[in-house]
This record gives structure tokens, C-alpha cells and sequence, in this order.
């Protein structure tokens, strides 16, 4: 498949100020018809040849300023006509089969409804088009149905009128006065009821909201909506953002390849992320839906008031938007714990990433398919480095640069660099260097060494940004570290200090010190980096009780685990070292469990135990078994050590009523981090417990809970549970996949048989995203199963995306990077990995989605 690089980027020859469209629409068969308004641009190449973008679609009729054309041409899927004036009306006819949409890119049908997926390149697939983000238009639509199938008709904008047909048809009209990429235009039809709200914005205007979904989940729905309310409400507040149309919809889907879409005025989301109550979803849930709401309305102006110049500049909206969403949940929530989540998907999601074959600036030079670079580096490591930008300039000036970007880019298809201009100009910051961040791929490592001398403290820092694919040599980047120092005494510092390391290795001197201090680094995680810094497991242990940065102390605690785990698995511990290990991850444990002073949100996040994932990132090459036989034997090792005080936890968090206040929800989280401890040490008492808490539960988070631990265990109690479970939630396709995803997750010895009767289950299917997700993106992700010594679950994966591919190429290709880790990976298992992805890459007919990734993962 060809290369499509970011240096040769050309503007469009052609622009297209206005579009209108009329859907004559059916589940299998609909008729569309598109009016193009097209004009020359003047910073175009002046070329004849209007080039119209297209992906298995034909053009039934092509006409010119109102007369039929047979002079067009194809060229691949991309249709061309000749124009010799300066402005011209195009009409291209098409034909499409929505029911037989199985890749749900361009406009599919889901449940009997239709809807419509067009980032990045789906428009193509509805009709002939400059599907490019830098062509901006004013869209009029028209849609026809029939009434009983689609009572309800749904398009960007204000509808603007609406009548009867004959024969039982309806039609609706639709007007967005926003110019607006293709990418950003949305259709449903269907069967919808909704939840309605209104908002006033701070200029006064006032918005009707309406959450969509099919009839009888409608009580599912307040969380979204207060989500949605909270989102409008702070945007205005944090950034000064408000909104711009009398309308906003969102519709859920149960068919749909990501999260959601922030089409404008017509957000359409999977119903994952709409749908909540205390009987069906989790805490994380709710948390989720919260997160995602607020994203795709922070679209609104990050990414469709001021878009993206081209794909090349994805992270311009999507980290943007992250930062954005990231900040808002802080703000509804606990913003230490927030940040002690966001930074762990980063370690689990981006960092292996970015040590990878498939490693990518936040600003990729290149591709081969778009779909695939909708990634942790484009959207979270992207929201880390505007993040540092914010850390540098300090808030009211960040704020200030913020401004400046959207006064100054509103309207436009911008770049990375046109916001790093502003937030340089509005923020006054030099920014020359720390552009290296959107060049280069990789995670810096900085290694940090200290010295004491008398009453001077001497930190020398050294980083090296390592080597990715086609980036062999890097340069020194700005590294913003939020640093203390404390007083092993008092257990106090004299203030936190921001340095920049920008150079491969530098000095920073402190005074005042009578004896070595200890020293706190990278504090909120200001850089996202890898701390290299051999120390005492005493100095952790102080920091894990002392640290008054939240973010910190977790970091000393995993810390802690991460340092006796790498030894362990690296055969550096004899029984007296990995005793010692212990005893002081056991002390540390012990008083966090007993703190007073913590609540219990914060309790939890520090109980969390460092993944398996990021523990493989600390070595060159690991043995996943190894690993994953430590870290197990470590929670066995704790349950027996702290049994009394993780029961007498158990029991405190088993006493608190249902809430969504924080301290139930944080003892709910504690509730099941004890129980797993448990029931790692004491199988019985564990399942006896987790079935106690199963049977009790009056919410998702504990049932839940509870079904996850007597998942893993080879107990009677475990088909009871899972048999009532699914008994209980049948034909609830959001809960039936937890049912799922709890089997195929689960640490059972027996769990590859499990998962292979799963995928035989009459409720499993491959076309549907969120189950195939539920069941083989937590097998995937389940050491115990996808690294099998057998090598049965690299087989299962690979099987899987050879079969899924034909149906849905994007969900297939999210697959690969599982078995594109083989290079760190020890050399009996990488040779199994590899050798599925040249299975698969021997396949003759493969998407160019899942060809990119397994060949850049073998290459
Ligand atoms: N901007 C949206 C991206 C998206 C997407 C991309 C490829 C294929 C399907 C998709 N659905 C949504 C989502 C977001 O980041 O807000
Ligand atoms: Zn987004």
C-alpha cells in the first residue's frame, strides 16, 4: 500500500464552500444524492482536474452545472472530473447497502436504526467527495424513510423543516451553519426515544439537549446527561468555550468501532458510554461515561471550531481534547487519584507503544492507513506534552495562549505548529526546543544521581530519548520535573522547584541540607519519562508514608514493588535479599492500609499493584511467565501477611451502603483490592467472601468485583455465580460483555479453554465491537492466557485477526501490537509470536489497516 507523508502535503486544488445532500434511506438499500458546490482555491495548484474521493462505492450519475457528464474517469476508488471554470455545481449519485456494512465505516445499520461514521476516511464510503479535514463546508441535508422503521431523523445542525411523505414515508431537513469537514457530518435514522435537558450557555443561548437511545433504556441515561451539563458548564468556566448552536444530540449505538464520534451537534456515541446505572455499571463505569461525554463535547471547539490542517496533525485535537477531558474529570472528581490513573494507561498503553515497532512521534511523519494512528502516543502521550507546556507557562498563562489559539485559528484547519505558536506568543514561552516533542518518538529515560557534600545536595541528570524505528539519533528535549527535596527528619520539605533538563546531562545544586535529603522527582508526573534512580528501599518506604504529593507516594509504592519484582525475575534475589523485599513492601502496604489520614479512593490507588506490562518495560527482555509467577506470588505473600488487617478492610468496606458519594465508592474500590489479596493467600476464604459480596451486591462495582475474584479461582462457587449472572442479565449486550470479559480475564488455570468455549457461546459474535473487544482484548491482555507456554493464545489472536479482518478490518488491526511485542519478549515465546504474525502477513488478501501493522511488527 502506498506511503502517504506529511512533506507532501499539497492544499486542495478545489474547495467546496457548500454540499447538500438527499438520503432516500433503507437498511439495505439507500439512495444518495450530492450537490457540490465547487470553487477554485487560490492557494491551490490551479489544476482542471477535481479529484473526489471514494471507497467501494460507484457513481450512478455524474452531472455538471445541471447537465448529465460521461467524460469523468476513476482513478483507484477516486472519481475525476474535468472543469474548466472558476466555480461549478457536481452532482454524483450513489447506491449503498448499509445492512451489509460490516467495517460500520460511512453509513451502516446497527439494531434496525442507521448511522453514520465518517473520521477519518468514511465519508468516501457515502458518497464522491474531497474527504480531506482542510475542505470546510456548509452542509444542507435531506433525508427521506419510511415513518414506522425511522421515526426519528437526525442530521448536524438545526432541523429546519419536516413533513409527511406518501405510502408511510417521512422526510426532515437539516442545516448546520457551521462549516465543517466531511469528517464531521452525521446522519440516524431509527426507532429513538430521548432524555431532554436544556442548558443555558453564558451568552444566553439556549441549547436544547436530547440523549438518544432505543425505547426501554431511557432511565439509563441521567449520567450522561448530568456528564453533558457539567462538560458545557466547565468549558465555559476553564477555557472560556461556549456553545454555538440551539442543538445538541447524541445518540448511542451498540455497533461502533471506538468510544464515540464528536460529529457537530450530533454526537454519536457506543452505547457503553452513554448507558449507566447503579444496577448495570461499575464506578469505572460511570467514570468512563463521565471522561467520554466531556471529550467529545471538548470537541466542539478542539477539533471542529478549529480543525486539523491533515491527518499528520491528529494530536492536534485528540491530545488537546485529552488534556481537556483529563482536567475536567479531575475536577469532578478527586484530581490526585485522576492523575494516578491517567499516568498508569500511559505505562500500560503508550510506553510499550513507544518502545515498539510501532513507535510514532505525536506528530507521525508518515502512514499507510490512517485508522491505525488513533493511538496512545497520538491521544495520551499528545495530552502530556500540551500538559507540560501548561506546567511551564504556569496556568493564567497557559489559559492565555489557549485563548490566542482559538481566537486565532476559529474557523480553520490548523497544525500542531500553529498551536505551539500560539501557546508560545499567548503564553510567552520559547517553545524552539520543546517542539522536539511533537518530532521525535520514544520514551526519554533520565537516569538521576546524587551527591551530598557538606550542606550542598548535588542532582545530576542525564537523559536519552532511545531509538525507534527510522529516528536512529535523537536529540536532548526540555524535561519539565516537578522536584523536592525532604529532610529524612522532619519528613518535610522547604518547597517544590521546577527544573528543565534540556540538556543530555546537567547539574542542579541545593543548599541547606545537614544530611542527605531524599529526594522526591517527577512529581505529578510533570514529564513522561522514565525515571532511572537506584535507591533504598528505605527512601521509598519514607516517601510512600511522607510524600505530600499525592502522585508521589503512589510512585514510591510502585517503586517499591517495581524494584523487588525486577530483581526477582532478573535472578538477583537470594531468600534473604527477596525476605527483605518483602518485608519492606509489607510494611509499606500495612500502612497504607491503616492510615487514617487517606481516603479510601486514594487507599485504592495505592493498593494497586505495578501491571505485568510495566514491569516487562523495566527489562531489555523478559520472560512474561516469570513475571506473572513473581507478581503472583507477591499477592499470596501479602494476603498471609496482612490477612487479619485485609479482612478487617474487607469487612469495614462490606458494612457501607450504595452511594455515588466518594467514600462509598472508595470503599467499594478497597472492598474488591482485598478481597483479590485474600483470596490469592486463602482460596476458600476468599471464594467464601467473594460469593458472600456477590450475592449481597445491590450494584455493578461489587457484583462485579466479587464475580472477577471467583473467576479466577477453581471453586464451586465460580459456575453458581457466573451461570446467575448471566441468567440475570440476558439480552443487557453491555453487561453480557463484562460476563465475557470477566472468563477471558481471568487468572484460571483453565482459562484458554474457557475462552475458546466462549467464542463458541450462542451470545459471542464477530460483528459486533464491543463483544469481540470483551472477549479477546482481555484474553489479549491476560498474561495467563495470551503467554501460555503452549503458545495457544498467540495462536488464538492470530486466528482471530485472520478472521476478523475480512469483517472488520480497524478492530482486527488493534490485535497486531499484542504479538508485535515479540523482539522484548524471551526467545521461545517471540518465535511463536512471530510466527503468527507471518501467518498472517502470508495471506494473500489482507486489509491494508491489519498488512501495515504486521508488517512493520515483523520488519
Ligand atoms: N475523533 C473520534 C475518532 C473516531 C474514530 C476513528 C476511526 C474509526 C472510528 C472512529 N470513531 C471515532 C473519537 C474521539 O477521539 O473523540
Ligand atoms: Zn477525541
Amino acid at each position: 500500500p502506498p506511503v502517504i507523508r506529511r512533506e507532501d502535503y499539497l492544499p486542495p486544488a478545489w474547495l467546496v464552500p457548500e454540499v447538500a445532500l438527499d438520503f432516500r434511506l433503507g437498511l439495505d438499500a439507500t439512495k444518495v444524492v450530492a450537490k457540490l458546490s465547487v470553487a477554485r482555491n487560490p492557494a491551490g495548484s490551479g489544476a482542471s482536474t477535481l479529484r473526489l474521493n471514494g471507497d467501494q462505492i460507484a457513481p450512478l450519475a455524474v452531472r455538471v452545472d445541471g447537465l448529465d457528464v460521461n467524460d469523468w474517469r476513476l482513478d483507484g476508488s477516486d472519481l475525476l472530473v474535468e472543469l474548466n471554470g472558476e466555480a461549478h455545481a457536481v452532482e454524483v449519485e450513489t447506491a449503498l447497502n448499509p445492512a451489509a456494512n460490516s467495517q460500520l465505516m460511512g453509513l451502516y445499520a446497527s439494531n434496525g436504526m442507521l448511522c453514520t461514521q465518517c473520521e477519518a476516511e468514511g465519508f468516501r464510503r457515502i458518497t464522491f467527495f474531497p474527504d480531506r479535514p482542510d475542505v470546510l463546508s456548509t452542509y444542507t441535508v435531506r433525508m427521506s424513510g419510511e415513518k414506522a422503521q425511522f421515526p426519528i431523523l437526525l442530521a448536524n445542525g438545526n432541523c429546519t423543516a419536516s413533513g409527511e411523505g406518501e405510502d408511510g414515508t417521512h422526510w426532515a431537513e437539516w442545516h448546520d451553519p457551521w462549516p465543517k469537514p466531511s469528517y464531521l457530518f452525521a446522519l440516524v435514522a431509527g426507532d429513538l426515544v430521548a432524555n431532554h435537558a436544556e442548558f443555558t450557555t453564558m451568552g444566553g443561548r439556549k441549547v436544547d439537549l436530547n440523549i438518544w437511545v432505543r425505547p426501554g433504556d431511557e432511565d439509563r441515561t441521567q449520567h450522561a446527561m448530568d456528564s453533558l451539563v457539567n462538560s458545557m458548564k466547565w468549558d465555559e468556566e476553564a477555557f472560556g468555550r461556549e456553545y454555538d448552536l440551539d442543538l445538541f444530540n447524541i445518540v448511542a449505538v451498540s455497533d461502533f468501532n471506538m468510544g464515540a464520534m464528536e460529529n457537530k451537534g450530533l454526537n454519536v456515541f457506543n452505547t457503553r458510554y452513554v448507558l449507566a446505572d447503579p444496577e448495570t455499571a461499575t464506578d469505572g463505569d460511570y467514570d468512563a461515561v463521565e471522561g467520554v461525554i466531556g471529550h467529545e463535547y471538548f470537541h466542539n471547539w478542539s477539533g471542529n471550531r478549529v480543525t486539523c490542517r491533515d491527518w499528520f496533525q491528529l494530536s492536534l485535537k485528540e491530545g488537546f481534547t485529552v488534556l481537556r477531558d483529563q482536567l475536567f474529570s479531575a475536577d469532578m472528581g478527586s484530581e490526585a487519584v485522576k492523575r494516578i490513573e491517567d499516568v498508569r494507561v500511559l505505562r500500560i498503553a503508550q510506553f510499550p507503544e513507544d518502545s515498539g515497532p510501532l513507535a510514532h512521534p505525536i506528530r507521525p511523519d508518515s502512514f499507510q492507513e490512517i485508522s491505525n494512528f488513533y493511538t496512545a502516543t497520538i491521544y495520551n502521550k499528545g495530552a502530556e506534552v500540551i500538559r507540560m507546556m501548561r506546567t511551564m507557562a504556569g496556568l493564567e498563562r497557559f489559559r492565555q495562549g489557549t485563548d490566542l489559539y482559538f481566537e486565532r485559528h476559529d474557523g480553520e484547519a490548523a497544525t500542531c505548529e500553529d498551536f505551539v505558536k500560539a501557546i508560545e506568543d499567548g503564553a510567552r514561552l520559547d517553545l524552539t526546543q520543546f517542539r522536539l516533542w511533537y518530532s521525535q518518538a520514544g520514551t526519554p529515560q533520565v537516569a538521576a544521581e546524587m551527591a551530598h557534600n557538606g550542606t550542598q545536595t548535588v542532582l545530576k541528570l542525564t537523559q536519552t530519548v532511545p531509538a525507534t524505528p527510522g529516528q536512529p539519533e535523537k536529540q536532548a528535549m526540555p524535561i519539565p520535573l516537578r522536584v523536592a527535596l525532604f529532610d529524612r527528619d522532619t519528613g518535610t520539605h522547604s518547597g517544590e522547584q521546577l527544573i528543565v533538563l534540556d540538556k543530555d546531562s546537567q547539574t542542579f545544586t541545593f543548599d541547606g541540607f545537614t544530611q542527605p535529603p531524599v529526594l522526591s522527582i517527577n512529581r505529578g508526573f510533570s514529564a513522561p519519562v522514565a525515571i532511572e534512580f537506584e535507591r533504598d528501599s528505605a527512601d521509598l518506604v519514607f516517601l510512600a508514608a511522607h510524600d505530600d504529593d499525592p502522585f508521589a507516594r503512589y510512585e514510591a509504592m510502585q517503586g517499591l514493588v517495581v524494584q523487588h519484582l525486577v530483581a526477582a525475575v532478573s535472578g538477583k534475589l537470594d531468600d534473604a535479599a527477596r525476605a527483605e523485599g518483602r518485608a519492606a513492601i509489607g510494611e509499606a502496604y500495612g500502612s497504607v492500609i491503616a492510615d487514617p489520614a487517606l481516603d479510601d479512593l486514594m487507599r485504592g490507588e495505592l493498593m494497586i499493584l505495578p501491571a505485568e506490562t510495566y514491569l516487562a518495560e523495566q527489562l531489555p527482555v523478559s520472560d512474561p511467565g516469570a513475571i506473572h509467577a513473581e507478581r503472583e506470588a507477591l499477592k499470596a505473600w501479602l494476603g498471609r501477611e496482612l490477612a487479619a488487617p485485609l479482612k478487617a478492610l474487607h469487612d469495614r468496606a462490606v458494612a457501607v451502603a450504595y452511594s455515588r458519594e466518594a467514600a462509598a465508592r472508595g470503599a467499594r474500590k478497597i472492598k474488591t483490592q482485598a478481597l483479590v489479596l485474600i483470596a490469592c493467600s486463602d482460596p476458600a476464604e476468599g471464594a467464601r467472601r467473594a460469593f458472600a459480596q456477590y450475592q449481597a451486591a445491590d450494584n455493578m462495582t461489587d457484583r462485579q468485583g466479587a464475580l472477577m475474584v471467583l473467576a479466577s479461582l477453581d471453586a464451586p462457587e465460580r459456575e453458581t455465580a457466573l451461570a446467575d449472572f448471566h441468567d440475570r442479565y440476558e439480552g443487557n449486550a453491555l453487561v453480557i460483555d463484562k460476563w465475557f470479559s470477566l472468563q477471558a480475564g481471568a487468572l484460571n488455570p483453565k482459562v484458554l479453554e474457557h475462552i475458546a468455549a466462549l467464542a463458541q457461546h450462542p451470545d459471542f459474535t464477530m460483528t459486533n465491537p464491543n463483544r469481540v473487544r470483551a472477549l479477546y482484548m482481555a484474553a489479549a491482555a491476560n498474561p495467563k492466557a495470551f503467554h501460555d507456554a503452549s503458545g495457544e493464545g498467540y495462536r488464538m489472536i492470530g486466528d482471530l485477526i485472520r478472521r476478523l479482518d475480512p469483517i472488520n478490518a480497524q478492530t482486527a488491526a488493534r490485535f497486531v501490537p499484542s504479538l508485535g511485542r515479540w523482539r522484548r519478549i524471551e526467545p521461545v515465546r517471540a518465535a511463536m509470536m512471530r510466527a503468527e504474525l507471518e501467518r498472517i502477513a502470508a495471506l494473500p488478501e489482507l486489509s491494508r489497516d491489519v498488512r501495515e501493522q504486521v508488517s512493520k511488527s515483523l520488519g
